[in-house]
């Protein structure tokens, strides 16, 4: 027989079901089982990772409850879930994460105290960051995850279980080296593995017409290659909920652990071979963030999770009784970008080919289901496969594929009669140059909502990407600004900031962070702005002793922190920055120095390894460093720092340590950007560009308290059509001139003058991202910024107002957002029901 009843495991059930089994004393006796039991150790011999391993067992044994009773929740109320398929989830520690979200922080304190542990902090800091991202579109996943649970929205996040994440990053000689994330090593204990519910997908080989049964022509594919995708679930906690989502990570297997009929044939290494093959397609996450690179591994990888995640929400549906032709009803899938975007063509598959749909049904359940954000504009990011590849690996794809553009390009001629030049710009099929299929638009034909990820972006999207697509289809085109979970990038990265909060406005602002607004009553308040900034330069002396941990650098906490922390990119721009400091370096030497503020101007960010440019941006600021950190005519007055390795666990140091927050892209060029809200809602102040979601920061935070300079976007399009020059914006600023001719002299590479020279030819030459037409307007637009400094009282009202009106950047906005003009879904309640006896 079947039990109906969740029951809670050991130690029993109490009134409240959010405190049930989570005291000290639980957590305390919890964690000594595990340390025996799992972790065969006794507590007089732990270590502190086995202290941090014991613990998250411990914690994760509180998130089962709440896990099992949201699936049971939506099995006994079936209603629609979300499926956010996205190829990277850049999730961060969880431990912490998982304490806040149960409330039992204080409670794991004091059972850690217990095992004669001081502060928490150690054991936190053990935890292995699982890097299955890049940047901004992972990181922003797992933002979505978590408000998606706190908002008790039923979903599941579907990825790939990459062995290795994004390559840890070291700096040799002022160089980015790459060294393998090996996040699995010591085991990571907040996954389950489900095997029982593995996946076969295959790859390859040709397809076949039949005879069915009942005389009726069909298609089926015969793939040359096969693989096992075995789920590992982490779940996802929402806070001081009970709902608990899950994020489904598939780890490719081989079919066979080994390939005995090969074996016995005498072909060994085949067998071993083909083993290793099937294996390889989890291994490593692609370590490109905004640049596509065609290979075929990545192709293997796309249609490998999203085979295995569209299979495994159909079976879910036959399991709880529910016909497949009712999908849309129980399901809605969202597109993180094109990654995803075989995922049209693999659900028309799976519908006609295993299910036996007519194509118009099966064509009705996709484009139901299915939505996709696009987050770029930049041609280098658009995904496009060549036909060779792609029919190699997905003959029967193809021919779906070829279906549908014949279909979608006949509505097309219905609509424009004669006109082949739309055609041609519609197709999913590039006919110009090498033939590929243009992943954007089978997304876009497929999807039943397309969105933009920032108000100016999708804009663009509709005025510059894909204009006839949205003449077509005006309706399907729409905007969701994105956002940043409150709970990680306040209530986890600034204790000190957060507590003031709760005292101030009470403590539902991290659920609600509108209430911050309350906070605008205390604009002239000086007692409380100096308690404001009193939390700031708690967090700055914090990452001051990081970076001298790190960096041997030392850094005074009451400088300015001026921080630019994001993948390193031409388009964002680091290398503006970095001649600004060269420019604030000449001023102290030349004596024009009164008005500058002291500053740490600190940099974080990996390259990927194949951007040369990239590369030589992060040696040049590190030129920089060495010759600016070493000058005693300094005097203190600026210190630059490149902090190595910025990921999720440095970001949550970073982001309460800062009072300029970099946001200097060419305008036009980045989507939105994210690490923009983290600093804002801390209550740093911005310097940036018209771009992106940097728009939408200052109309809420008030121009008057946003640092703005540069090109708009339409001046950047104006200057590109007319020809633009460099030259002519280098000879009418000395300033800037000055600042390059001392890099092409070597002065920040020990007399080399070859070394920067591809950055100083493109910066002079082409400049195709407009530093240089810029430049001034940034240089002025630092004048200010030393200004303001000098008037603590006014930066810090400046900057309290950044944090009271940054609400609206709490991604429970855009996740109400997407579920109720996108998903129609409606949040669930779950109940633990208690059975003790
Ligand atoms: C990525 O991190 C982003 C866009 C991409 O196309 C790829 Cl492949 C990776 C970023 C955008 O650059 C950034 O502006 C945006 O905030 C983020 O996605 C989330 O939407």
């Amino acid at each position: 027989s079947q039990p109906k009843d969740l029951r809670l495991p050991t130690p029993g059930c109490y009134a409240d079901p959010i405190k049930a089994g989570i005291d000290a004393d639980a957590v305390f006796d919890g964690m000594t089982e595990h340390l025996f039991f799992s972790l065969g150790k006794l507590a007089t011999t732990a270590s502190l990772r086995d202290l941090y391993m014991a613990l998250s067992y411990a914690v994760r044994d509180r998130l089962m409850t709440r896990y099992l009773a949201s699936q049971e929740a939506i099995r006994a109320k079936p209603q629609k879930t979300v499926a956010y398929l996205s190829a990277e989830f850049l999730i961060g520690p969880q431990l912490n994460n998982n304490l806040l979200n149960l409330g039992i922080t204080k409670e794991a304190e004091e059972a850690v105290g217990r095992f004669g542990i001081e502060s928490l902090s150690h054991i936190l800091e053990v935890e292995e960051e699982p890097g299955l991202g890049n940047g901004g579109l992972g990181r922003l996943a797992a933002c979505y995850m978590e408000s998606l649970a706190s908002l008790q929205v039923p979903a599941i996040g579907y990825g790939i279980r990459y062995e290795f994440g994004i390559f840890n990053q070291l700096i040799r000689d002022g160089w980015q080296v790459e060294v393998t994330d090996k996040w699995l090593k010591g085991g990571w204990p907040w996954e389950l593995p489900q095997p029982d519910e593995s996946c076969f997908v295959g790859f390859g080989g040709r397809t076949e017409s039949y005879v069915d049964e009942k005389g009726k022509y069909r298609s089926r594919w015969i793939p040359s290659e096969h693989a096992i995708g075995v789920p590992h679930d982490i779940p996802i906690l929402g806070y001081r909920v009970n709902n608990c989502d899950r994020l489904r990570l598939w780890r490719a297997d081989a079919t066979e652990s080994f390939d005995f009929y090969a074996f016995n044939i005498g072909d060994y290494y085949g067998a071993v071979e083909e083993k290793v093959a099937s294996e390889t397609i989890s291994k490593v996450l692609y370590p490109n963030d905004g640049t596509d690179e065609g290979r075929r591994l990545r192709l293997k990888q796309q249609h490998f999770f999203v085979s295995c995640s569209l299979q495994d929400m159909l079976r879910s549906l036959e399991k709880r009784g529910i016909e497949v032709e009712d999908f849309s009803e129980h399901w809605t899938v969202q597109l993180n970008d094109t990654h995803p975007a075989i995922a049209v063509a693999e659900l028309m598959r799976l519908l006609i080919d295993h299910y036996h749909f007519e194509w118009e049904k099966a064509w009705h359940i996709t484009t139901s289901s299915v939505a996709y954000t696009n987050h770029t504009l930049l041609p280098e990011a658009l995904e496009k496969w060549d036909l060779d590849l792609f029919s190699s690996l997905l003959p029967r794809h193809l021919d779906l594929i070829y279906e549908i553009n014949k279909r979608f390009l006949q509505q097309v001629r219905l609509r424009y009669p004669g006109n082949d030049l739309i055609l041609r710009k519609l197709s999913i099929i590039d006919e110009d140059g090498c033939k590929a299929v243009r992943m954007a638009h089978l997304a876009t034909i497929g999807a039943h909502h397309v969105n933009g990820v920032a108000a100016l972006h999708s804009d663009l999207i509709k005025r510059q990407l894909m204009p006839e697509f949205a003449e077509l289809w005006p309706e399907k085109f729409t905007n969701i600004t994105n956002g940043v979970t409150p709970r990680r990038w306040v209530g986890l990265a600034n204790p000190e900031l957060s507590s003031l909060l709760d005292k101030e406005v009470g403590k539902d602002w991290i659920t609600n962070m509108e209430l911050l607004k309350k906070l605008e009553q205390k604009e002239n308040d000086s007692g409380f702005l100096e308690l404001f900034s009193k939390t700031k330069l708690s967090g700055k002396r914090k990452l001051a002793g990081y970076i001298h941990r790190q960096t041997g650098v030392l850094v005074d906490p009451s400088s300015l922190f001026d921080v630019q922390v994001k993948r390193i990119h031409q388009y964002k721009r680091q290398h503006l920055n970095a001649l600004q400091v060269i420019a604030q370096y000449l001023r102290i030497k030349n004596g024009v120095d009164q008005d500058i503020a002291p500053r740490t101007v600190i940099f974080g960010g990996k390259a990927a390894p194949g951007y040369f440019m990239a590369k030589l941006m992060i040696r040049f600021i590190n030129g920089i460093a060495d010759v600016v950190n070493a000058d005693p005519d300094m005097d203190g007055r600026l210190r630059v720092v490149f902090l190595p390795d910025y990921n999720v666990k440095l970001g949550e140091q970073v982001y309460s340590a800062t009072d300029l927050s970099e946001q200097i892209s060419t305008a036009g060029k980045e989507a939105s950007g994210t690490g923009n809200m983290k600093f804002a809602m801390n209550g740093a102040l911005t310097i940036g560009t018209l771009d992106g979601a940097n728009i939408e920061i200052r109309d809420r935070v008030g121009s008057e308290n946003f640092f703005l300079f540069g090109k708009t976007e339409s001046e950047i399009v104006e200057l590109r059509e007319n020809q633009y020059d460099p030259k002519t914006y280098i000879s009418n600023c000395k300033e800037l001139s000055e600042a390059l001719r001392l890099v092409e002299v070597g002065h920040f590479s020990n007399g080399d003058s070859e070394l920067f020279l591809p950055l100083i030819n493109s910066l002079t030459g082409s400049d195709p991202f407009f530093v240089m037409a810029d430049f001034a307007d940034y240089l002025r637009a630092q004048d200010e910024v030393n200004k303001v400094w000098k008037n603590p009282q006014k930066w810090n009202r400046m900057a309290l107002l950044n944090t009271a009106r940054s609400g609206f950047f709490s991604s429970d906005r855009s996740i109400k957002e997407y579920c109720k003009s996108i998903w129609k879904v409606k949040p669930l309640d779950v109940e633990i029901s208690c059975d003790i006896n």
